[in-house]
């Protein structure tokens, strides 16, 4: 142990014992009124309170913490009363982290006075890659001059129970923690359960021996019941993370008396109740406290105020208001101020260019004028500057802190957004491939696209996701999928896919100023135009200045109206590739086919797409993905739901074959895809109809 580390005095001991008495009243409350309280799951502290006041008793307004589902003391020792805890015991609408839409102790806060707790998830392990990537972004922004010289280093703390650390996605974030020594403290509360499965079950080796793995991260293993220990250790380690900039481990050993939740009873299966009674953190406690001089008259006054407390708190939190019903559809999204097309979208005297240097040039502008733009990915770095050389001397121009080389992990590169956002950065990240976005998934799902509406709006994640998409040219089975339906069904998330440079780049503009998290799916097809019938993705770079609201259509070409009034147009709707296979179709009907590229998935433009569907009462949707259960099939019944007596002929369909990939034999590849053939075929019925 540092020998400056401080040991706690007798207040901070009975401080910490009257925090352990409103916890411990906390899980006692609800277990006597479990018919009620188990309404909602829920799962108490008891059993890890003092690691968890050592903790929260540390925290300052300039740190951040993740605490879990159990670590309902972190949050009454950073000042939550249990009053406040109690609102979201009952999911109600003063709940301060999540206004009644998040169960007990999945906090999120942002106040000046408090620690700072970006959205919780209940999936276990799934906060390490979000919270790391707050610290990925203090030391940025400490690197970069951007918090102020008086300011008070600030540490990360995200708290983990011990068989969360089996998650891959946690190793991900300890690697990116050791590889960048990052100013974060792991505390793992090891109390050998995970759920009903233990330690010799369900892991090869403990947190400590795990952690040998990382080169650069220091451990302390502890006894996690012993609360002045639990102090000391955790004043030690925050003050060489707020002084040397480095990550650590806390392994906290704790034993687990509560249940493992409301719905999950310790008495069904636990065998060690006897034995974890023993290790109670309480009555540990309350002996420190008389070794330090409390009297014992002090101690039991303490503990029947905070009874008094709990309990008529307890009936106050019952009764509160709940959350407005018709409040559902607050914070889906941040609003963003871009609603019209700005700027000069073709500047007289610029020359064509190829869409990958639209989006390379729409890069480089933001990060000239946005210190807090900061662009990460594999293989994005100074050697290469992307597979496609998207991001081709952007290192250079900006530096290697800027623009970074990151391990393959999908996960940490979309997760990480989440914190990178929070401390007020503007993560452009990239996904090599398409294919390979599955990793980053569930960060996708989990973290990112829920944070603002389960934190009740406090927590929006701006950030650009950049996935390169799209199959030509023989990409194969893992280098050419299209995913977009998958994406549209996540909500809270945006997805672009713009079909020529000047959309890329406008998009590229918008989604960085966007309040939320953006996907621009970009066709490695198009990024050059090397395929035939393509040349429309060149385009006239726009100026600076040049953005596009997200969600609105482009209408590529228009029918003539005497053919739209003799009733002999159809409407096409289409994005990506797609525009290009009926563009070249459309030829064979001149002044016939209208082309609408939607350029935004979600939110979609309804407007137009069911203006065009009035218009020509025959449409056509065209796009590059498979046709069962598709973003393209949700389109048709979009249609056919809003315009029914409006439509001459059923809403027709033209997308790939139905197979689990794109094989790799050209031929085999061509006979999957849509082409122009195609497109001219289904074209050719809807206008026989
Ligand atoms: C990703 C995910 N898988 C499964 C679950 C279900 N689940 C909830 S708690 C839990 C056990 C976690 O144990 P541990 O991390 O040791 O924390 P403890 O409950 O023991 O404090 C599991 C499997 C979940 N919440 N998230
Ligand atoms: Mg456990």
């Amino acid at each position: 142990m540092n020998s400056e580390s401080l040991q706690p005095n007798k207040n901070t001991i009975l401080q910490a014992f009257e925090l352990m008495c409103d916890a411990k009243h906390l899980t006692e409350i609800y277990e006597l009124n479990k018919e009620i309280t188990s309404k909602y799951v829920h799962a108490t502290s008891r059993g890890h309170e003092a690691i968890q006041i050592a903790l929260g008793l540390q925290l300052t307004e300039n740190d951040w913490v993740s605490p879990y589902y159990r670590d309902d003391s972190i949050l009454l020792s950073i000042g939550m009363s249990p009053y406040e805890l109690m609102l979201q015991v009952f999911a109600k609408k003063e709940d301060p982290f999540s206004g009644g839409r998040t169960y007990y102790s999945h906090p999120s806060l942002n106040l000046p006075d408090k620690p700072k707790i970006i959205h919780q998830s209940s999936a276990t392990g799934m906060q390490a890659i979000p919270t790391t990537g707050i610290a990925m972004g203090l030391q940025y922004k400490e690197k970069m001059g951007m918090v102020g010289p008086d300011a008070v280093p600030g540490v990360v703390v995200c708290s983990l129970g011990d068989a969360a650390c089996t998650e891959g996605e946690v190793s991900e974030a300890l690697q990116m923690a050791a590889l960048k020594k990052l100013p974060i403290l792991y505390l793992v509360q090891d109390n050998g359960w995970d759920i009903s499965a233990n330690a010799a079950e369900t892991r090869a080796q403990d947190i400590t021996q795990y952690a040998k793995g990382f080169n650069g991260i220091e451990v302390r293993t502890i006894d996690g019941t012993d609360f002045s220990l639990c102090y000391e250790t955790v004043n030690e380690v925050l003050q060489t993370i707020r002084s040397e900039r480095r990550p650590f481990i806390i392994h906290a050993h704790v034993p687990l008396l509560g249940h493992h939740t409301s719905g999950v009873r310790k008495e069904w299966y636990r065998n060690d109740l006897k034995e974890a009674a023993e290790k109670d953190p309480f009555p540990k406690l309350k002996k420190t406290c008389q070794n330090h001089g409390v009297a014992l008259a002090d101690l039991i006054l303490a503990e029947s105020n905070s009874k008094k407390r709990v309990d008529s708190d307890y009936l106050k939190a019952l009764n509160a208001e709940d959350p407005d019903p018709k409040s559902i559809r607050d914070f889906i999204f941040a609003p963003t101020e871009l609603t019209e097309e700005q700027g000069t979208r073709e500047p007289a005297g610029r020359k064509k260019t190829v869409m990958v240097d639209a989006a390379l040039f729409a890069v480089r502008e933001l990060m000239q004028k946005h210190p807090e733009a900061i662009l990460y990915g594999q293989d994005v770095g100074g050697r290469l500057g992307g597979v496609f050389r998207e991001a081709a001397t952007l290192a250079q121009s900006f530096g290697d802190h800027r623009v970074f080389n990151t391990p393959i992990q999908e996960a940490f590169i979309i997760g990480s957004t989440v914190g990178m956002s929070a401390v007020g950065l503007k993560p452009i990240v990239e996904v090599q491939f398409a294919d390979y976005i599955w990793p980053g998934l569930n960060q996708l799902f989990t973290e990112v696209s829920r944070s603002f509406y389960l934190s009740n709006g406090k927590w929006p994640v701006s950030c650009v996701i950049r996935v390169p998409i799209g199959a030509y040219g023989s990409g194969g089975p893992y280098h050419s999928s299209s995913v977009e339906s998958v994406l549209v069904n996540i909500r809270g998330i945006k997805v672009v896919y713009p079909s020529t440079g000047a959309d890329l780049k406008g998009l590229m503009k918008a989604a960085y100023y966007d309040p939320n998290p953006v996907v621009i799916l970009e066709h490695k097809g198009l990024y050059w135009s090397k395929i035939p019938g393509t040349d429309g993705a060149m385009s006239i770079e726009p100026d600076e200045n040049y953005s596009i609201p997200i969600g609105k259509a482009r209408t590529v070409q228009s029918a003539s109206d005497e053919k739209v009034s003799n009733g002999e147009s159809v409407g096409v709707i289409t994005y990506g590739r797609g525009v290009y296979w009926t563009l070249e179709a459309a030829k064979n009907y001149p002044e016939t086919i209208e082309i609408l590229d939607l350029r935004t998935l979600n939110p979609l433009d309804e407007t137009a797409i069911f203006e065009l569907a009035r218009k020509h009462g025959k449409v056509l949707v065209v796009t590059e993905e498979s046709q069962e259960c598709s973003f393209g099939l949700s389109l048709i019944g979009r249609i056919q739901k809003a315009c029914f007596s409006e439509l001459d002929a059923p809403v027709g369909l033209v997308g790939s074959v139905d197979t689990p990939a794109i094989p790799l034999n050209s031929a085999l590849e061509a006979e999957i895809l849509p082409n122009a053939e195609k497109v001219a075929k289904a074209l050719d019925s809807l206008m026989k109809y």
